[in-house]
């Protein structure tokens, strides 16, 4: 399906869930590691480069930002969770907003989990996949930056995290968010999600 977004708008940043904007459209959340492309998919998916901040500093995103795409759903980009260098009185503020936006009643119709396919994964990131689990909230993993890797590994990789993290072969797409390899399928995977 071929979808034009004319409007989007930077809603709100929030600090803690009060500043968390009413609830009134659909919502599509991108989760990750600090530097994992956050902020670059959701770019990606507007087909806007400047839409989310985009830095290669890790832990730039520290609120939640609500972008209102013209008046059909919100795409919420949350801050990035186990990075070391935030000190962990910070981590914890992060983990704690994150937890109680994800807990929330909130209409998310996508959780979108990003990886660095270059990575393992490992214990925190297989707690979080058993956390959403448990939340039963629809979600897809995304391994992004599949141009950092040779061609020739893509597959291998791909089955590391699935097995690594228990998913099935539907739950996984890879992406280049540099490249723009493997956006459509996410975006088509999105839409379908917001019943478009
Ligand atoms: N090579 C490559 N670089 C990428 C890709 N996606 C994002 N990046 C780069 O990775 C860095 C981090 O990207 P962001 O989109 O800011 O990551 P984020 O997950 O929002 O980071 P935080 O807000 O710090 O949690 C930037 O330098 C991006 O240009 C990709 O697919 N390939
Ligand atoms: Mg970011």
């Amino acid at each position: 399906m071929k979808i034009h977004f004319k409007e989007v708008k930077f809603q709100k940043g929030a600090i803690s869930p009060k500043d968390f904007p009413v609830v009134s459209l659909p919502e599509i959340a991108f989760l990750g590691r600090s530097n994992v492309g956050k902020s670059s998919l959701i770019n990606s998916f507007l087909r806007k480069k400047r839409v989310a901040r985009v830095s290669s500093t890790p832990g730039f995103t520290k609120t939640i930002n609500f972008f209102r795409v013209d008046h059909r759903f919100f795409l919420v980009d949350l801050p990035g969770y186990g990075f070391a260098k935030v000190p962990p009185r910070i981590r914890k503020q992060w983990k704690t907003l994150v937890e109680s936006y994800l807990a929330s009643p909130r209409p998310i119709k996508l959780l979108v989990l990003i990886f660095d396919i270059r990575r393992e994964p490992d214990e925190l990131d297989k707690a979080l996949i058993e956390y959403v689990k448990v939340l039963a909230r629809p979600f897809i993993v995304v391994l992004n930056k599949i141009d950092r890797l040779k061609k020739s590994k893509w597959t291998q990789a791909k089955r590391r995290w699935q097995e690594g993290l228990g998913l099935k072969d539907e739950e996984i797409f890879l992406t280049s968010c540099k490249e723009g390899w493997g956006i459509e399928e996410v975006r088509q995977k999105i839409l379908k999600a917001l019943g478009k």
